[in-house]
C-alpha cells in the first residue's frame, strides 16, 4: 500500500483548542473530565456516490494520522457514516432494520489490521452515523488504517447468512489521498476509487466519511 506521510498533529490539546486547528475539533471537558478530539478529513456532507463492499474481497481503508502516544489516550472511538440502507443480495433488497430470517454477513472493522469489532452486517451498516467504541491500545503514533470488510463466512453457515452491500459515505469535496480500496481482499490498495474495483470517478473519490475520536486526560 502506498504510504501517506502527512496528516495532522495532536501535539497539545490547549493550542488545539485555542487555535482551532483545521481536521481537529476539541469538544467540551465532560463530567469525565476527558478532552474529546476528533480527527476528520470530512467536511460532514456527503453528495455522492458511496463505497460499496458486496463480499470480503472488497475492502475499503481510512487513513488516519496521529501525532501524539497511544497511551495518552483514555478512550477511542471510530465514527462513521453509511450513506444508503444495506442491500441483502439474496432478496435483491434493501433492509434498515433486523428482520426475522434475514441472516447477514458478520462485517468486520479492523484498526492497524486487528479486528476491533466484527458482528452481523446489519448492526454495522444502516444508513446514518454510527460510533463504535475501541481499545485504544490498538492505536500507533504515526499512521493507522482503519478497514471494514464483510467477513468469510464459514463453510457448513448454519444459519444460512448472507454478504450484502455495505455503502460507506464519500465527502467527493475533500481529498488528502487517506482514503483507498481494494478489490483483491486487501492485498493491494487503490487511492483512485473509492468504489471497490470501479474505475475511477468523481462520485467516488475524495475521502471515506471515517473519524477517530479520542479522549484524552483534562488534568
Ligand atoms: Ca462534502
Amino acid at each position: 500500500m502506498k504510504t501517506i506521510k502527512s496528516g495532522i498533529a495532536v501535539t497539545s490539546i490547549f493550542i488545539l483548542v485555542f487555535l482551532g486547528v483545521k481536521g481537529v475539533k476539541a469538544e467540551n471537558v465532560g463530567e469525565d473530565n476527558y478532552v474529546w478530539i476528533t480527527i476528520q478529513d470530512d467536511d460532514g456532507v456527503d453528495e455522492s456516490y458511496w463505497g460499496v463492499c458486496f463480499h470480503p474481497g472488497q475492502v475499503i481503508c481510512k487513513i488516519i494520522n496521529l501525532d501524539i502516544n497511544p497511551n495518552q489516550i483514555k478512550k477511542a472511538k471510530i465514527w462513521y457514516k453509511i450513506g444508503y440502507a444495506p442491500y441483502f443480495s439474496p432478496l435483491k433488497k434493501h433492509f434498515n432494520k433486523p428482520v426475522e430470517g434475514i441472516n447477514w454477513a458478520n462485517i468486520q472493522i479492523l484498526v492497524n489490521d486487528e479486528v476491533a469489532i466484527e458482528t452481523e452486517g446489519i448492526f454495522l451498516a444502516t444508513r446514518g452515523c454510527h460510533e463504535i467504541s475501541i481499545k485504544p491500545q490498538l492505536l500507533e503514533k504515526g499512521e493507522n488504517t482503519i478497514k471494514f470488510r464483510w467477513s468469510e463466512l464459514s463453510e457448513d453457515n448454519p444459519k444460512n447468512a448472507s454478504y450484502g452491500g455495505f455503502y460507506m459515505a464519500i465527502d467527493t469535496s475533500k481529498s488528502y489521498n487517506r482514503s483507498c480500496s481494494s478489490k483483491d481482499g486487501g492485498f493491494t490498495f487503490d487511492f483512485d476509487t473509492l468504489r471497490p474495483g470501479q474505475a475511477p470517478d468523481e462520485r467516488w473519490q475524495g475521502e471515506y466519511m471515517i473519524r477517530l475520536k479520542i479522549a484524552l486526560s483534562a488534568k
